[in-house]
């Protein structure tokens, strides 16, 4: 399988997550990617190709133009400001407040466009995360010119970033921007399937009434697990899109019996709602050793979950997204991979 894949990622390293109510190394943090592409040496899968330039288009398509403009400048307007260390949002519009007046001060901005304040937005966040859609763009043609299935090794992840916000580690949705190339190069129906442990906010949000682009997540119950304000399962769509979003929130502690099943179901119903293409939003996070997740999967599990993917025999991008366990990061995602590929 085809492996798109960038250093640019590395520009993007804030040195600050705030977790805990403490500043630590962000938990998304570069080496993940060094244990994936070591795993997948070691398996003899590391059929690199770089990414071809990113193109515009589609993520202008899906995305808020203000909101790009944000991200393209917003690192020149912090440091003009006099502002000394990385972009944190301390401030948002809370209820009761405007959420329609955009402040010019880019202190008021950044809390407009983020809806998450453990992530910082470094000198190098918009490159990485052109780069990251530029590999998930890369894997689309890829698949889209007859490959069975493509990996984009996409860092930062995309799947909590919405039209107009950041946050989850995310700036720019990569599987959504995937899906909308498959609409665009002619599959009808497209589904977007997202087995990170966390639930998929923004892609959910960007296709949420449109018939199109089917989302289906298995994430943690936001009662209990980032990003705790979306993802019940009583979110089915809503318009056009009524019936085509849907979400398997799960509790503490769930192991891979429970997870499976809900994989079962989400493939059961992208395959009768006859699905033409499928984009994997591939986070490891369920696995039992994440630090800042619940699930109890084994790495053995990632494989069996790759087997069932594998066996929709769609064509398949599939999108980096999380996973923090570093060590086990390159072992669990590339067994996906080989999952998939034994199918
Ligand atoms: O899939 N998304 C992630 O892995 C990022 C989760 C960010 C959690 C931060 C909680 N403050
Ligand atoms: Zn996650």
């Amino acid at each position: 399988m085809r492996i798109i894949y960038s250093e640019d990622h590395r520009l993007h390293f804030p040195q600050a997550e705030l977790s805990g109510g403490q500043f630590v190394t962000p938990f998304e943090r570069p080496s993940r990617v060094e244990y994936i592409l070591n795993r997948l040496n070691e398996r003899q899968l590391k059929d690199l190709v770089s990414p071809d330039p990113v193109d515009m288009a589609p993520v202008k398509e899906l995305l808020d133009s203000g909101y790009l403009t944000f991200l393209e400048t917003a690192w020149d307007a912090w440091k003009d400001a006099g502002m000394e260390g990385e972009i944190i949002a301390a401030n948002v519009p809370a209820r009761g407040m405007h959420m329609d007046r955009i402040p010019d001060n880019i202190d008021g901005k950044v809390g407009y466009y983020c809806h998450a304040s453990e992530t910082a937005m470094t000198a190098g966040t918009w490159a990485a995360a052109l780069s990251s859609v530029a590999a998930a763009q890369t894997a689309q043609r890829h698949v889209a010119a007859g490959a069975n299935a493509a990996f984009a090794l996409c860092r930062p992840p995309g799947h909590h970033a919405t039209a107009d916000q950041y946050g989850g580690y995310c700036f720019i949705n990569n599987a959504a921007v995937v899906a909308q190339m498959f609409r665009t190069s002619g599959a009808q129906r497209v589904a977007i399937l997202d087995i990170d442990f966390h639930h998929g906010n923004g892609t959910q949000s960007l296709f949420y009434g449109r018939d199109d682009v089917m989302f289906a997540s298995l994430h943690g119950a936001p009662q209990d697990a980032y990003p705790y304000y979306l993802g019940y399962k009583d979110e089915t769509g809503v318009g056009a899109g009524e019936g085509t979003n849907l979400n398997y929130p799960m509790g503490p502690g769930t192991g891979y019996a429970e997870w499976a099943a809900a994989l079962d179901d989400a493939i059961a119903k992208i395959n009768s709602w006859g699905a033409e293409a499928l984009v994997v939003s591939l986070g490891v996070d369920a696995y039992k050793e994440d630090p800042i997740s619940f699930f109890k999967l084994e790495s053995d599990d990632f494989t069996d979950a790759g087997r069932r993917i594998g066996a929709m025999k769609l064509p398949t991008v599939f999108c980096m997204e999380g996973g923090y366990a570093v060590e086990a990061v390159g072992i669990n995602t590339v067994n996906v991979l080989e999952g998939f590929k034994d199918a």
